[in-house]
């Protein structure tokens, strides 16, 4: 594929005005007839030709105005339809009928039909593989949808909008009819048909209006769609009360199904789900099952208006729609929930996923200038930093600023596809604030890194800071120039109150929000009774790597006594990295790996201690993973190390700790009913979390085995097996609890997939060939995509000693994998090989066996563009 610029982007030279869309549905062969009626801009040449997008289709008619298209004014190339010789000023209305084989598309982009259901995914290039149509997101059209199905087979037949009518058509046929007033991009189309069960409720809007809310599951799984539905009803009212938007249509509906490449699609009124995001019940779903499901609820709901009210002028623009919306979904998650642990939870998700995206090949800016494949942007940059950025605009403009800027974009914007500058105009027009600086966020990609230092003065009661900050050279971005960080910070005194900041200079400060703008700066704080210690980046309100050198007694004093929690949670993990580095430093020497008693202490008190919440404690207890190790220590990794590392302060921690965790396990013991509020869920957590740590401790598999048998909810059972299986996996105990387990879910394929995971993850060079095993079983199903993440996904991004295996195995089963899959499903192949994004951050050996294994896969004979363009990436010195 050629390489798409930014630069180029240009309007087309036809505006589409309105799309009548027919589908006569078929297994094997779909017809589509598609009336699209357009006009040429004005002072657009008039011998311009229609230029339509298409992939994989085969054409069977082509009309101008209902009058069949001479051959000579025409051309069908690979990827396009051209027509020529059309109207100069009137309107006109191009006929197309193309055929479709939805039952052989693999792929899951476009129309395809798996499990008995039709059902489409058009983000991002998708709706060019149903018709040849303007694929962008800048053409925007009112649409009118005819379905024509099997009435046996397809007795539900939805699309988006309003239902206009329906009948029967006496030859066992049926029909209905769609309209949506709304216009629309051609990603947001959507059409489902098939059989399947029904939950419905209404919603009130703040207007008064009545909208029938419908989620639409296979048959019997109706009541796991309870949870759901009432996540879309506390999402409806808050998006009215937050940001004061109403839901558009009279109907809402939300479709499950069992095979999708991605989480879930936004189409308007029809929202297509990964049934993992939607159908849960205590017995099947884990406390963060129902979470996600709560928040991509929310997201794709949210959507409705950042994203189909107000869309993308172009994909570059990807994260004017992610990154809000993540955004969006997260203050949701934290007014539903616990903020803080709500925080605390995205910061180890970006720092674990985006951080090393930004720090290795496949580095990208927020708002990219460039792709090859548009399929490869929505990554954890676009959508994850993408919201970052969005939370610093609200930082730095506050609470009512911030409101005000939204309310300028809906009001401005509502109806049009827009860009990252249009957003940003929206905030400076409402604040007065100059955001030009601030906008380099969008353009720069790598981490931004904060060095600090600080000097105490007590004869002038003066606190100065030493402040650096650096952007990392990132793939065709070398030099960078300084961004405008806000940091929120406070300086703690020693009895752990905080000092007054009211004398500052060097730096503007809005109340704890230092802004930092240039590359060095030195900022004095003066009436500092006492030497402080500084606090610094509260709440991650900037997501960067800080650098500052503070002892373990300074970090401890902030973990017992920063008002924010988030700051606490961050203070005692930085004891812990520090401590986990220097222990893999040790282990890799072939010297004892010490504990730091800071680290013991400060990790049994938030766990003693009752005033906090249990999910926060149970947070605090969760050390960094050994791939934030790995990304602490940056280059020449041997996860062997890291791993043994971890595990003796993991031992460490659960011999000081015995009679801690011994007195949570029992007085958390749940009782009664099983609820999945967040207060439940936080108690679970912390009973789970020591748990783990009397495990750790043990010599047998006993307590495991005993906290399996006595599980009576699906986070306690999954989390009882991890145990089990992850700490001793040879044991007959282990081998049992997977039997069981197996047998009990056999037939639920998303609990399956959760076996699946637990085995994927067992550290250690012997689990590969368990995996192999496991391709094998008849409950795998290599086309689903599910089951496809679960065990060679899983294996690949969450089994660091498994997949790292010093002799290349794990790395060689991968590329083997990536070809295997690639030619059925192009979008999941390349997903599961940024699993080898951090390749060059292993030790030599490791990372010549990885980089031998993308050659394999570089030097394939056909390779889909999506996987093509990353390993190419990746490989790029
Ligand atoms: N906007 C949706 C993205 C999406 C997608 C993209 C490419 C291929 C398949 C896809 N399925 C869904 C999801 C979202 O961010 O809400
Ligand atoms: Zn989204």
């Amino acid at each position: 594929g050629q390489i798409i610029h930014l630069e180029d982007y240009r309007p087309t030279d036809f505006v589409l005005e309105r799309v009548d869309l027919t589908f006569e549905l078929d297994p094997k062969e779909t017809k589509v007839e598609a009336r699209l009626i357009f006009h040429r801009r004005e002072g657009v040449d008039s011998a311009a030709p229609l230029v339509l997008d298409g992939d994989e289709l085969t054409m069977t008619g082509l009309l101008l105005d209902q009058e069949e298209l001479a051959t000579t004014l025409y051309d069908v190339a690979e990827d396009t339809l051209t027509i020529r010789g059309l109207p100069e000023t009137a309107p006109f209305e191009i006929t197309i009928t193309t055929l479709l084989s939805p039952e052989t598309n693999t792929q899951l982009m476009g129309l395809y039909r798996t499990n008995g259901v039709y059902s489409t995914q058009c983000e991002a290039e998708g709706f060019r593989r149903i018709t040849y149509f303007p694929d962008r997101p800048d053409v925007l059209a009112v649409y009118t949808v005819n379905i024509i199905a099997d009435k046996a087979s397809s007795p539900l037949l939805l699309s988006n909008g309003n239902y206009l009518g329906g009948a029967d058509m006496g030859d066992g046929r049926h029909f209905a009819a769609w309209f949506d007033p709304h216009p629309k991009p051609s990603y947001l189309f959507a059409l489902v048909a098939g059989d399947l069960g029904v939950v419905e409720d209404t919603f009130t809007t703040m207007s008064g209006r009545d909208v029938a809310l419908k989620i639409y599951v296979e048959h019997g799984k109706e009541p796991r769609a309870s949870y759901a539905m009432d996540a879309l009803k506390r999402s409806m009212k808050w998006d009215e009360e937050a940001f004061g938007r109403e839901y558009d249509l009279d109907i809402f509906m939300i479709v499950a199904v069992s095979d999708f490449n991605m989480g879930a699609m936004e189409n308007k009124g029809l929202n297509i789900f990964n049934d993992k995001y939607v159908l849960a019940d205590p017995e099947t779903a884990t406390d963060a099952d129902y979470a996600n499901i709560e928040a991509i609820i929310a997201h794709e709901y949210f959507h409705n208006w950042t994203g189909n009210r107000i869309t993308c002028r172009d994909w570059f623009q990807l994260c004017l729609k992610e990154g809000l919306t993540v955004y969006r979904d997260h203050e949701f998650s934290a007014d539903m929930r616990s903020r803080a642990v709500k925080r605390i939870a995205e910061v180890r998700h970006l720092k674990s996923e985006q951080f090393p995206e930004d720090a290795g090949p496949l580095a990208h800016p927020v708002r990219p200038t460039k792709y090859r494949e548009i399929n490869n942007f929505y990554t954890t940059t676009v959508y994850e930093k993408g919201s970052e950025v969005t939370r610093m605009i609200a930082t730095i403009l506050g609470r009512d600023l911030f409101k005000k800027g939204m309310d300028l974009y809906f009001d401005r914007h509502d109806g049009q596809a827009v860009t990252i500058e249009d957003f940003v105009a929206c905030f400076e027009a409402a604040s007065g604030r100059d955001l030009r600086q601030f906008a380099l966020w969008y353009h720069q990609a790598g981490t931004p890194l904060v060095t600090a230092s600080g000097a105490y003065d007590a004869t002038k009661q003066t606190f100065t800071l030493s402040l650096e900050q650096t952007v990392p050279p990132t793939p065709g971005q070398s030099a960078k120039e300084a961004m405008h960080i806000p940091l929120k910070m406070g300086l703690l005194l020693e009895d752990g109150s905080e000092a007054a900041l009211a004398a500052v200079s060097g730096a503007d400060m809005t109340d704890d929000v230092l802004h930092l703008t240039e590359r060095n700066q030195t900022v004095v704080f003066s009436g500092i009774p006492s030497r402080p210690v500084p606090s610094f980046n509260r709440s991650f309100s900037a997501p960067i790597n800080l650098h500052i050198e503070q002892n373990a007694d300074d970090l401890a004093l902030i973990a017992h006594h920063e008002s924010d929690l988030f700051a606490r949670w961050q203070a005692l993990n930085a004891i812990a990295l520090g401590n986990l580095v220097e222990a893999t430093a040790n282990v890799r020497a072939g010297k004892p790996v010490t504990s730091d008693k800071a680290l013991i202490d400060g990790l049994i008190r938030a766990a003693a201690d009752n005033s906090l919440e249990p999910a926060f404690r149970s947070q605090a207890l969760a050390l960094p993973s050994e791939s934030d190790i790995a990304r602490e220590i940056g280059t020449n990794n041997d996860p062997d190390a890291i791993h043994a590392a971890r595990q003796q302060i993991l031992t460490a921690v659960a011999a000081a700790g015995r009679d801690t965790f011994l007195k949570l396990s029992d007085e958390l013991v749940s009782s009664g009913g099983f609820s999945p509020d967040a207060a439940s869920a936080g108690r679970r957590a912390l009973r789970n979390s020591a748990l783990t740590y009397l495990v750790q401790a043990d010599e047998g598999p006993e307590r495991a085995a005993k906290a399996f048998a006595a599980a009576n909810n699906m986070t306690d059972l999954s989390h009882a097996l991890a145990l089990l299986a992850h700490r001793f996996p040879d044991s007959a105990e282990a081998t049992d609890a997977l039997a069981t387990f197996r047998k009990r879910f056999a037939d639920n394929a998303l609990v399956i997939d959760k076996w699946f995971a637990v085995q994927a993850t067992i550290p250690g060079a012997g689990t590969l060939d368990r995996i192999k095993a496991l391709m094998n079983e008849p409950l795998f199903n290599g086309n689903n995509p599910n089951r496809v993440r679960s065990l060679v996904g899983t294996y690949a991004f969450a089994n660091p000693t498994g997949f790292n295996r010093a002799d290349g195995e794990g790395y060689r089963f991968l590329a083997r994998q990536i070809l295997d899959i690639d030619p059925r499903n192009p979008q999941l192949a390349a997903r599961i090989l940024t699993s080898m994004r951090s390749w060059r951050s292993l030790e030599d050996k490791r990372a010549g066996h990885a980089r031998k294994a993308l050659k394999e896969i570089a030097g394939a004979s056909k390779l889909s563009a999506d996987v093509g363009d990353i390993v190419e990436r990746m490989l790029k010195a």
